[in-house]
């Protein structure tokens, strides 16, 4: 049977998503650039988002690629160099400690940049692909590695293009990893959605999905969303302060 949906008011509202995050034994996490922005990588819409003077939007597209594959790969160059000098911080260590402690739990990030793997985190699937992985666009070969490229555009031992293997705009996402992401917000009893604009779908979709479900969502964000007036608690603050808060024994802290 779900934990009742309802705030417990008499509880300061830390206190009450750390209680609910202990006593719950299916548990999403869905995060966002906002769990990277204290390991000093970009996020998407804040002002450190752009690169020379494009959007991201108007790079990460298949059209962006067709036109000048050379461009769209000194972006994600760049980017690759900027996040290989970045490490965990204590937002996404915590999430790692909470795979470790939930009975049933799910991490779907929005993040390219792999840090949650170096954190720990094992239960997880990128819902936009990884910038350590290329995929090439003739043999459909998966592969890739940290060190920088020998050429850019980098070629396939086929000749071909390779590309990043992450999903652009307008690209659908891999339907097994968007059933998985669907299918643990509808099961679970907590979903905690950290450091997301909630502005790109369908990843902005799994927690109006486990909403729907009866789920209880908690957001952390420093700023509000689209998702902070649905959400059952939604905790002004940074991810690396508030998680450990959340997930440790320090919940009390928030008095
Ligand atoms: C698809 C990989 C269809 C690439 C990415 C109109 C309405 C609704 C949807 C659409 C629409 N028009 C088009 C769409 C669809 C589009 C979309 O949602 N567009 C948005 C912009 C409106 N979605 C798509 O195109 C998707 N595909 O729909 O395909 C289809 C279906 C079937 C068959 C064919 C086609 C694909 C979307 C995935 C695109 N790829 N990334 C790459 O990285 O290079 S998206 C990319 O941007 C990220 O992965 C992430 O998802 C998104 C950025 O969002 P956030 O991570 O939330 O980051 P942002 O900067 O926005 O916000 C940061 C937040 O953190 C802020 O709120 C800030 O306050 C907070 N913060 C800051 N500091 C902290 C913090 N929080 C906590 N602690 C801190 N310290
Ligand atoms: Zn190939």
């Amino acid at each position: 049977m779900k934990s009742a949906k309802r705030r417990a008011p008499h509880l300061p509202v830390g206190e009450e998503a750390a209680a609910r995050l202990r006593a719950a034994h299916r548990v999403v996490a869905l995060t966002g650039a906002g769990v990277s922005a204290e390991s000093g990588v970009p996020t998407f819409r804040g002002p450190e988002g752009l690169w020379r003077e494009f959007r991201p939007e108007d790079l990460a597209t298949p059209d962006a690629f067709a036109r000048d594959p050379k461009l769209v790969w000194e972006w994600y160059a760049w980017r690759r160099e900027r996040v290989a000098g970045c490490r965990p911080n204590a937002a996404h260590r915590a999430l790692a400690a909470l795979d470790k402690r939930a009975p049933d739990f799910l991490l779907a990030t929005q993040n390219v940049d792999g840090l949650h793997a170096l954190a720990g985190s094992r239960r997880m699937v990128e819902l936009h692909g990884s910038l350590w992985r290329v995929r090439c666009t003739g043999c459909g070969h998966v592969g890739g590695d940290r060190s920088p490229f020998a050429e850019i555009p980098p070629r396939c031992e086929c000749g071909a293009l390779l590309r990043p293997d992450v999903v652009w705009f307008g690209e659908a996402l891999p339907t097994h990893i968007l059933e998985r992401a669907f299918a643990a917000a509808r099961e679970a009893e907590v979903v905690l959605v950290a450091g997301t604009s909630s502005l790109v779908y369908p990843a902005a979709a799994v927690p109006e999905a486990a909403l729907w479900a009866g789920a209880f969502v908690i957001e952390v964000n420093p700023e509000p969303t689209p998702l902070s007036a649905k959400a059952s608690l939604s905790i002004r603050g940074r991810a690396a302060e508030v998680l450990p808060m959340l997930v440790g024994e320090g919940a009390e802290v928030f008095h």
